[in-house]
């Protein structure tokens, strides 16, 4: 392997965020590597990295297998280090809570002691997430970098763990270790068991005549939703400060369930109320209610701003689902 000092590792490259991080860091001349699950269906795997696979250097691991970690950040010697991988859906953190945990926290720590250990003078970047704060909103109806941390799901109960010992690794050992708290961000690229996907894609298909309806769970909480693309600069760009911090990245605007289906359907010429129905089984045992962050010190700080708008994510998305199942 190449060690130079222009070399990342991604933990997570084959998500969403990884994927667009990845075409990002390459824009920018960074030798990018990164570790990929193995699964018996590899497609699912590494399709949205099929267009740069040849830019990249991938290996097989798992963040709670300790040794791939180690052997890929002792091999690269990375400059920086992101780790994005978790089981990153919160409703299906209450259906696996064990395995949430132990991926999105100790996996955390192994990746985090993993640099300790054997690339000390490594930049590292911490996927932590807005789902951490739970419902706990500062009076003007915002959440910040500031506010206090209740989670109210295993996954963010697993990421608040993971989100303290990255500061505190850093406050011990005086490594860069940062977290980025983000707030829901989307894209064409994002798996179709979240709200957005869900939406757009069965939106699409019932208007190209391929399904009949769309079945939703809560249609009256509230997300921050931003566009992946945006939020992987703001990574990249918290791990270029003089000095390791941790950032809120959100819109600063908020839309209901019921907002983004009321979008999506007019987009295509129809009303939502004819075709959204509502099952319990996609409700969750607690449920976040509004949220919405203020990124304001990162908009100062990072020079950072979305580009996006509610409107143009999901214009993006329904764009590509129509030239993907309309041919
Ligand atoms: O799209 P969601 O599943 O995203 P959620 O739970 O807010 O989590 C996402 O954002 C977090 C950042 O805040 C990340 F940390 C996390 O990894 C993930 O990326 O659900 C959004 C909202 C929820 O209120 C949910 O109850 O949509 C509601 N919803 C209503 N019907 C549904 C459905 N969500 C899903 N996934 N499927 C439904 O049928």
């Amino acid at each position: 392997m190449n060690k130079n000092v222009g070399s990342v590792v991604i933990f997570g490259i084959s998500g969403q965020d990884g994927s667009y991080l990845t075409e990002l860091l390459i824009s920018m001349g960074y030798e990018v590597h990164g570790m990929i699950r193995r699964c018996s269906v590899s497609e699912n795997q590494e399709s949205r990295l099929d267009h740069i696979s040849d830019k990249i250097h991938t290996v097989y691991g798992d963040l709670l297998d300790e040794t791939s970690i180690d052997q890929l950040i002792s091999d690269v010697q990375p400059c920086e280090i992101y780790n994005l991988a978790a089981q990153s859906h919160v409703r299906i953190s209450a259906d696996m809570p064990r395995f949430t945990s132990k991926v999105n926290a100790m996996g955390a720590l192994n990746v985090l002691e993993s640099c300790r250990i054997h690339c000390p003078g490594a930049r590292i970047y911490q996927a932590s997430s807005s789902e951490m704060f739970g419902n706990c909103i500062d009076n003007d109806g915002y959440q910040r970098e500031t506010t206090p941390m209740h989670p109210v799901s295993s996954y963010g109960c697993a990421k608040l763990f993971a989100y303290s010992m990255f500061r505190h690794y850093r406050r011990s050992y005086d490594m860069f270790a940062c977290n980025g708290i983000l707030f829901n961000h989307e894209s064409p690229r994002r798996g179709s068991n979240f709200v957005t996907s869900k939406v757009v894609k069965t939106a699409v298909e019932i208007k190209l005549g391929l399904a009949d309806g769309l079945v939703l769970g809560n249609m009256d909480s509230y997300r921050d939703w931003g566009h992946s693309k945006d939020y992987v600069r703001a990574m990249y760009l918290i791990m270029q400060q003089d000095h390791p911090d941790d950032f809120v990245i959100s819109t600063m605007r908020t839309y209901s369930v019921r907002d983004l289906c009321a979008y999506v359907f007019s987009k295509l010429g129809m009303d939502y109320r004819q075709y959204v129905t509502q099952d319990a089984k996609f409700i969750r045992p607690e449920e976040l209610k509004v949220l919405r962050g203020d990124s304001t010190r990162a908009r100062k700080i990072l020079g950072w701003e979305p580009e996006y708008t509610f409107e143009t994510l999901l214009d993006d998305m329904i764009d590509f689902w129509l030239k993907k199942l309309g041919g």
